[in-house]
């Protein structure tokens, strides 16, 4: 793991540095300290320390989503997201899961009424608000409420033997963070409705050749993998990576006319920044370019 062991900066919380002693889970080092988050983990990672790392951390639930860990990884996001050290975000879970879904315990004595008045599945919207590019490094169950995370996120790499899935149909319900909406966007009607009406699970090169996730790696070099992706996306200007995934976005919002129109304004303005007139300088130049983020 030599290009994920450069690892200079742990955050805690909202950005405190603290160095402490390392404890190898087996893929990645995390640093073992009074944690300030309860059910993630999260830290700098990558050789210019520009990725935010958040790692799911309730492995006897496999990582199912109960509120409290929502609540964090949406402020770890956040952080991350104002962090203007930060490129990208990375997101995984561990090698049996990235996410086993919703916290089935937790929300078994849920009401209509008290989904209603608590607002329940307030707090995803965090991820989706998120400016920087959000990366999901996916091993292991991503299933109901862990696949719609995946889906949240911009970009889903995964290691072989992930496993993808819509099985709240098996318990009574659907999905209710975006499964229904994202899921036949990005892999048809089709086999979405086959997913979400079936609950079958579909495995890695499955969901690779339906577009759902963009690169399957062994289990073992799927984070560093995921790592190098981001660390590349962080060579760019941070302002111009922002309007690229805000004109891709947009593709899933509107119309094809003004999906273009969008574009087009948003390619017009490139051209009022810095860092567009320092890219093409830099490559008339025959020289790598500086950007500033301007
Ligand atoms: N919620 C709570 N606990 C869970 C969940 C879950 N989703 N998934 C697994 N666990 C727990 C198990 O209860 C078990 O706990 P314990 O040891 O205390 O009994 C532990 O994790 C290990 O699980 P298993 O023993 O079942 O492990 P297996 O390897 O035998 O099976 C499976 C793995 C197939 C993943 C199995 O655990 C399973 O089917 N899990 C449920 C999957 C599921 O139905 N997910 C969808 C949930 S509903 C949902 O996500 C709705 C989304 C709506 C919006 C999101 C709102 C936040």
């Amino acid at each position: 793991m030599a290009s994920v062991g450069v690892i200079t900066r742990v955050l805690l919380g909202k950005n405190a540095i603290n160095k402490v002693a390392a404890a190898n889970t087996g893929f990645v080092k995390f640093y073992s300290t009074a944690p300030a988050y309860e059910n993630i983990k999260v830290e700098v990672v990558g050789t210019k320390s520009n990725v935010g790392l958040i790692q799911l951390n309730r492995p006897k639930a496999l990582n199912a989503l109960c509120g409290p860990l929502f609540e964090e990884l949406g402020q770890a996001v956040r952080d991350f997201d104002s962090d203007e050290k930060i490129a990208a975000i990375v997101i995984t879970g561990n090698e049996k899961a990235f996410a086993a879904g919703a916290d089935i315990k937790e929300m078994q004595n849920n009401t209509y009424s008290s989904n209603q008045k608590k607002g329940f599945l307030k707090s995803w919207e965090d991820v989706s608000n998120c400016g920087k590019p959000v990366i999901a490094a996916v091993n292991g169950f991503a299933l109901g409420g862990g696949c719609e995370l995946a889906m949240l996120c911009d970009i889903i790499y995964a290691g072989e033997k992930a496993k993808f899935g819509q099985p709240e149909i098996n318990i009574g319900t659907i999905p209710g963070a975006g499964g229904t909406q994202r899921l036949p966007r990005y892999v048809g009607k089709s086999k979405a409705m086959e997913i979400v009406l079936t609950g079958n699970f579909i495995d890695a090169h499955e969901a690779e050749k339906m577009g759902l996730v963009s690169r399957v790696f062994p289990v073992e070099k799927l984070l560093e993998e995921t790592i190098k992706l981001a660390e590349r996306i962080g060579t760019h200007s941070p302002l111009i990576v922002k309007m690229a995934k805000q004109a891709v976005n947009q593709a899933y919002e509107t119309t094809l006319k003004s999906g273009l129109q969008f574009e087009k304004s948003l390619f017009y303005g490139t051209f009022a920044t810095e860092d567009r007139k320092e890219g093409m300088t830099a490559f008339v130049e025959k020289r790598p370019p500086s950007f500033k983020n301007e």
